[in-house]
């Protein structure tokens, strides 16, 4: 295929021969179909896109489409799409991660990629829980969650993810549901098309460790206001956000990171010098 003539592919073209092994009901079904829906609207073809994630069941969704993929080690994403976004700043890269993945064992490359501000974009599929590993508290699950692994909870205060992000730096933060894949590909678009660090948080029910996250459909609901390019309005809406608002919450205005000359560019002879002296 030819990389500079537009795109017609279709949905189903960014879809791989490899069938998910996801629970029957889990929401990460319907944020692939959001991403295979954003993938082609976005009117580039396959190779001109790398989906790059970590380890958990979220984290597998790169082998399920047809894009250049990387399934990395647990809560290294971020380290790998910024070295592969600032190394070929051609293609799209977009990150893919989990709660236990992107704020537990990767949080401190959460805070610094936002800083930074490559121009990436990292969608977090965020069930309040490991599933991979059968069900432990990630920073994100709610206090009293009890389970034989935490009886009467942990007690401890969830962590904020998308006030983490406005307060470290990312340019654009949204939060979506997977049980609304046509908003979430929307979603997802606007992200890739804003300059800079774009963060979407999808919330993503695990039906099997969290059963009790079907009644998110009834809990979730359009944000009652309008997207702001405000941090501090931003701020404040986030503080006092309910953790179920919709939306596009913030579309900031900070010039994205580029690199003088891309890391590409550097001849390995070069680059290796630079160690010796
Ligand atoms: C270095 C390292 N530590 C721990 C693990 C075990 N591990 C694999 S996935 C995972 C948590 C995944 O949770 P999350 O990112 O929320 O993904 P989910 O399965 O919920 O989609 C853990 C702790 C690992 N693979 N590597
Ligand atoms: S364990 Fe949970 S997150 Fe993992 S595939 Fe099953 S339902 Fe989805
Ligand atoms: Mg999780």
């Amino acid at each position: 295929m030819n990389a500079d003539a537009p795109s017609a592919c279709k949905p189903a073209d960014f879809k791989s021969e490899v069938k998910p092994i996801w629970c029957p009901g889990c929401g990460d079904y319907h944020v692939l179909m959001a991403l295979h829906r954003a993938l082609a609207a976005l009117g580039l073809p396959p190779e001109r896109i790398a989906v790059v994630s970590g380890i958990g069941c979220s984290s597998r969704i790169p082998a399920y489409t047809t894009c250049y993929g990387f399934h990395g080690v647990h809560g290294r994403s971020l380290a790998v799409a910024t070295g592969l976004k600032v190394a070929r700043p051609d293609l799209t890269v977009l990150v893919a991660s989990g709660d236990g993945d992107g704020y537990s064992i990767g949080g401190n490359h959460f805070l610094h990629a936002c800083r930074r501000n490559v121009d990436l974009t990292y969608i977090v599929m965020d069930n309040h829980i490991y599933g991979m590993t059968k069900g432990q508290p990630s920073p994100t699950t709610e206090p009293d969650f009890d389970t034989a692994l935490t009886p009467g909870g942990t007690g401890l205060r969830p962590f904020n993810p998308l006030v983490i992000a406005l307060a470290s730096g990312a340019n654009f933060i949204a939060r979506a549901y997977s049980g609304n894949p046509h908003e979430t590909a929307a979603m997802i678009v606007e992200a890739i098309h804003h300059p800079g660090f774009s963060f979407v948080e999808i919330l993503s029910p695990c039906v099997t460790y969290r059963p009790d996250q079907r009644a998110w459909k009834e809990r979730v609901h359009p944000a009652p206001v309008m997207p702001t390019d405000d941090a501090a309005r931003a701020a404040r809406r986030l503080m006092t956000d309910d953790g179920f608002n919709l939306g596009v919450l913030y579309r900031g205005d900070r010039a994205p990171y580029r690199p003088a000359a891309p890391a590409s560019a550097i001849g390995l002879r070069e680059f290796e010098e630079g160690f010796e002296t």
